[in-house]
Formats: structure tokens, C-alpha cells, sequence
């Protein structure tokens, strides 16, 4: 249990539009990968339809989870940069760590953590620029911690203060212009620090050696910090010490991510963007760390295992970063390409469910009853009752031995009963039932409309005739055709019922030497509109 949940989620799936083939392939493939100790989950493409509903609710199982994308995300890039500076630390942190690990900029947090902006060098090199260190502290804001830390400073006497710094910098020459509470510098070898204190200074800093320092002769709460730089150099250090807080330019446009965005979609924005490195986000606002492009190319992929399909136009989004594991499929293979080797398993059967029966027998595991009528009712499905030209011997078999397994007495009936609740048209309204499927043609200057369904009773069609001439003469008055054809085809006798309207009707006659009554004609052995009604449809109009 414990290893099975450190291990890594192998996802399942069929094509888009999944069919009732794809859906029970997946989940019985996955259930066979999980028995065998991976960690596997059947996964769909799209919306279920009537008769993949009908089987997952025989069985009693839910429906497998939607899967819309296999794409890498930013949480799967191999390297992420983690480092960040804080809205109080000072600019002499932040330049100290950008030099070291060499960033053009960092994500700035505040002090819970949340994001707040980007700090770029271009930010402190401007700040720099514009320095005047006698309104240094009112103009940008710093802490006594900063200070002293950026000074390397040793308070030799008195209480120094803590926290933000609201007072003014001065010189000691500028005394006669300060206010109490205020910071002075000086150097020891005047009487600076006594005329300091006696002004009412809340700090002194001193600059000089410490064997130099003269101790003052008033004694005072007031703080004297040593410090061993020149009063020049302490003066620029003091300018490093105000709060990266304090010089967030706010105006600025940058691009920041989330940890879940897809690298397919940020890769554009990177490389268009007037940025060379990026904030990664966390769904609070926390800051997840910071990617650059270079990072982009070494991500982990999502590992999948592909079923009754293997063209990638077919399959998820993002298919392409995923690592094949496995093929299990019973179609034709015209651009199947991969990135490493992948354990392709194919055969010319009637259903992917047959390979996938196959598969278990080879590992010696028996399906339980529910995995068997999964498999026994893909088959079923894909095969029209084996009736499919697709069909081969062995479905048969594999049908009859999970038959078995399953306890279905009768499987044609089984399958008759899903395929019928598949197919059934009773609840659905006719304008969707002749729009479901719909192609107009033009034919010299006349138009006419062939609609087609699928279904395995036509009766529950013809029976609603009234409803069909009401729609399909509305469709004519609507459109102007001068022809319409419903053709209603029977996907297991292979047969079509033709209900046809119009001024043109002979057309239809003329075509497939055939009367039509009462607005109907039955073709035998018709069911592609394409190559079987169509073409003799454009010969009777030339003809005409
Ligand atoms: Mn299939």
C-alpha cells in the first residue's frame, strides 16, 4: 500500500468521442496494470454516450474521470529556482544574492510570504542614482537592523533602537539643523559625539578605528555605534541599507505564472516578454519559485497508456510531452511516433477489449465478473453483434468465454438490449434527431439535403412519420431545398428506410430504380451515404 502510493499515476485512455470500446478498454487495461502493481487510472476523453452509459451502469461502476490535458506543467520542470528576497531585507541583500547566483531579478514577499512584485538590478542601479543621504530615511524607508547590518556597526553604549527608522540622517556639521531623535554621523576626533548628545541624537554613528575611539563624556540612552569604515564609505553603505520594500517600482509590467500553467502556453509569453526570469506562483499567492527558458526543455512526463487509438490527432492534448508506455489498439498505424521505445500491442481484431482479454490471459489473471461484461460489452459494441465486417473468429470466442465470466446467458440479447438503449431516439426531439447529422448538396441549381442516423429500430423512427413530415417540410420551407432525404439505417441489417420529400422526388426514383411509397423506400444493403447514395443521386440529376 505505502509503495503503491508513492508510485507513480499511469493514465488510461481511448479516443476523443469515446465510444463504449475506448471507455471499458481503459478501465479494464488500467484494472489489469493495477493488479499487476502499477498505479493505473482509466481515464475519458469527452462525454460518454447513451449506450457506454447504458453498460457502466449494468456493471455499477463510475464513470471514468475527464481528461483534457496530458500537456507538462510548470510543477513538472525538473528545475525550479527558489530563491526570493523579502520587502525587509535591505538592497544590499538582494544585490549581494542577485551577483552571487546571477539574477536580473528576484520575486520580492512580503513578511507572510505573499508575492508582491519583481525586484530587478535596473531597480537598485536607479536607486543608487538618485540617492541624496540626507532624506534618505524620509524618502525610502529602512530598519535600525538594516542599518547596522549594512555598516557591520558595534553599539558601544546606550539602547539602540529597533525597527523602522522615521527619523532624519545628518552630519555631525549639520547639528544646528536637526531635530531631536535624529541619526548623526561623525567621526571621532572632534567633540562631534558630546555636541551629538547634547542635541537630543538618538543614534551616533561613529566612524573610525576602535583604538581611536574617544568615549564621550556625557552619558545618555543615546545609542553610539562604531563603525570601522571612512565616513565616505560609511555613507554609501548606508544608502544599501534601505528596504527592498522601499524601491518596488509597482508601475512596471511583468509576466508571473502559476505553479499549474502548462509550458505550452507560458513558452510564447517567455519568449516574446521583456523578462529574463518569471515568479511561479502558488495558489495562495505564495511564490512557488522562479523559472528562466533555459529551464523549459527538462520537464517530467506524464506517463500514459493509449488504447483503441494511436493517432495523435485522435488522442488528449498535449499527447506529444506525455511518455508512451503502452499501445494497446486494433487500428491501422499511420503516424505513430514516439520518443523513446514503447510497448506497442496490436492485432487485427473486431475490438480493442479482445487484445486487451488477451493481455490478461498472458498474465494469467482472470477477470472478475464485472471486468469480463466490460470487455464482453466493448466487443459486443464494436463488432455490431458480430456482425461487422470487422468481426473476426476470435472475437467471437473471446465473447463466448467472457460470456461466461460475466454470467450473461444470452449474449446477443445482452448486446441487442445496449445497443438498442444506444441507438434510442424515443426521448429526443425530432429537429435534433434530422440535425444530428445533416449534409446539403448542391446538385446543378437545385440544393438537396440527405440526413442520416444510425439506429438498430427503424420501427421506433417509422412510427413517428407524422413528425418527421412536419419537420422536414418545415426544413424545405426554410431552406429552399428541392429534395430532402431522411435516411434512417439500420446498423445491423444493414438496410436503410428512406423518407422523402420534396418536388424532386423523382430523382430518387430515377436513382435507385425504385417507387417510392407513401414518402418511403426501403434499400437493401445500403449504408454509407457517401458511397452508396449519393454518387447514384448525382448520375439520375445529369440524367434528368
Ligand atoms: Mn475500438
Amino acid at each position: 500500500m505505502e509503495e503503491n502510493f508513492l508510485m507513480e499515476e499511469i493514465l488510461v485512455f481511448g479516443h476523443k468521442n469515446p465510444d463504449t470500446d475506448s471507455i471499458c478498454s481503459s478501465i479494464t487495461m488500467a484494472n489489469l496494470r493495477e493488479k499487476q502493481g502499477s498505479k493505473a487510472t482509466p481515464c475519458r476523453l469527452g462525454e460518454i454516450n447513451k449506450e457506454t452509459k447504458f453498460v457502466l451502469d449494468k456493471v455499477g461502476i463510475k464513470t471514468p474521470k475527464l481528461l483534457k490535458t496530458v500537456s507538462a506543467q510548470i510543477i513538472d520542470l525538473n528545475y525550479v529556482e527558489k530563491s526570493t528576497v523579502s520587502t525587509e531585507d535591505s538592497i544590499k541583500e538582494a544585490l549581494d544574492l542577485m551577483t552571487k547566483e546571477n539574477f536580473s531579478s528576484l520575486p520580492v514577499i512580503d513578511k507572510d510570504g505573499y508575492f508582491k512584485t519583481m525586484l530587478s538590478i535596473s531597480d537598485i542601479a536607479n536607486t543608487y542614482l538618485e540617492i541624496d543621504y540626507s532624506d534618505l530615511f524620509s524618502k525610502y524607508s529602512t530598519t535600525y537592523e538594516n542599518l547596522k547590518e549594512a555598516l557591520d556597526g558595534e553599539i558601544i553604549s546606550g539602547v539602540y533602537p529597533k525597527g523602522e527608522i522615521t527619523s532624519n540622517l545628518k552630519e555631525v556639521s549639520e547639528l544646528e539643523s536637526m531635530k531631536k531623535g535624529d541619526i548623526i554621523i561623525t567621526t571621532s576626533l572632534t567633540d562631534g559625539i558630546d555636541k551629538s548628545i547634547q542635541a537630543g541624537a538618538k543614534v551616533v554613528i561613529v566612524c573610525c578605528k576602535k583604538e581611536d575611539f574617544i568615549s564621550p563624556r556625557v552619558t545618555s540612552e543615546c545609542a553610539i555605534m562604531l563603525v570601522r569604515h571612512s565616513l565616505v564609505k560609511s555613507i554609501s553603505l548606508i544608502s544599501q541599507s534601505i528596504s527592498v520594500g522601499g524601491i518596488l517600482n509597482t508601475e512596471k509590467v511583468l509576466f508571473n505564472f502559476n505553479k499549474e500553467d502548462f509550458l505550452n502556453e507560458i513558452r510564447g509569453i517567455m519568449k516574446d516578454a521583456n523578462q529574463t526570469n518569471f515568479s511561479v506562483l502558488e495558489n495562495d499567492g505564495k511564490v512557488y519559485g522562479t523559472i528562466r527558458t533555459k529551464h523549459l526543455i527538462d520537464f517530467h512526463r506524464k506517463k500514459v497508456i493509449m488504447v483503441d487509438h494511436n493517432e495523435f490527432s485522435q488522442s488528449v492534448e498535449g499527447i506529444q510531452d506525455a511518455q508512451i508506455l503502452e499501445v494497446v489498439d486494433h487500428h491501422k498505424f499511420a503516424n505513430f511516433q514516439t520518443n523513446e521505445a514503447t510497448k506497442i500491442r496490436t492485432e487485427p481484431v473486431g475490438g480493442t477489449s479482445t487484445i486487451v482479454y488477451g493481455l490478461y490471459k498472458e498474465a494469467k489473471i482472470e477477470p472478475d465478473e464485472k471486468t469480463a461484461l466490460l470487455m464482453l460489452s466493448a466487443i459486443l459494441s464494436d463488432t455490431l453483434l458480430f456482425k461487422s465486417p470487422t468481426c473476426t473468429l476470435r472475437d467471437v470466442e473471446v465473447a463466448k468465454e467472457l460470456g461466461k465470466l460475466a454470467k450473461i446467458k444470452d449474449i446477443e440479447k445482452y448486446g441487442m438490449e445496449m445497443l438498442v438503449t444506444g441507438t434510442s431516439m424515443s426521448k429526443e426531439n425530432m429537429k435534433e434527431i434530422i440535425n444530428q447529422d445533416k449534409k446539403v448538396f448542391p446538385v446543378g441549381d437545385i440544393e438537396i439535403a440527405v440526413a442520416q442516423i444510425n439506429t438498430v429500430q427503424i420501427q421506433e423512427l417509422a412510427d413517428r412519420k407524422e413528425e418527421i413530415k412536419k419537420e422536414v417540410e418545415h426544413e424545405i420551407g426554410k431552406y429552399g431545398y428541392s429534395l430532402f432525404i431522411f435516411v434512417v439505417t439500420d446498423i445491423i441489417n444493414s438496410n436503410s428506410l428512406l423518407f422523402v420529400y420534396g418536388k424532386e422526388i423523382d430523382l430518387v426514383q430515377n436513382a435507385f430504380k425504385k417507387d417510392v411509397v407513401d414518402n418511403e423506400v426501403l434499400l437493401e444493403n445500403v449504408v454509407s451515404r457517401k458511397k452508396q447514395i449519393i454518387p447514384f443521386l448525382m448520375t439520375a440529376a445529369q440524367n434528368m
